[in-house]
């Protein structure tokens, strides 16, 4: 069984929900005898490879078997998206989640 959390997509309800403008830490832990190209449609990982501030920027990081790779998120663009492996396999088989953003929050005056 391919998934996130131990749950296939059909087995979940509803999305992820992120916070419009929220700053997210989110571990990867793959533990799995197979590589997962991990995609996150809408916003950038900045992949956290303890080079301080220099942190690359990607849609699409690999995450190797055994590996847990850490990456930071700004919850900075509102709407729906989509969060799966890019092995087309591994997505149709469940490994495939959506993420929510708020809407961007009003601005007083
Ligand atoms: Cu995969």
């Amino acid at each position: 069984m391919w998934s996130f959390d131990g749950k296939k997509f059909s087995e979940v309800h509803g999305p992820i929900l992120f916070h419009h403008g929220e700053r997210l830490r989110l571990t990867l832990v793959n533990d799995t005898m197979m590589e997962h190209p991990i995609h996150l449609h809408g916003m950038f990982f900045e992949v956290d490879n303890g080079a301080g501030e220099y942190r690359p920027r990607k849609h699409t990081v690999s995450v190797k078997p055994a590996e847990r790779s850490l990456r930071l998120i700004t919850a900075d663009e509102p709407g729906r998206w989509a969060f799966h492996c890019h092995l087309l396999l591994h997505m149709e088989a469940g490994m495939f989640r959506v993420v929510e953003v708020s809407a961007k929050p009003e601005v007083r005056s």
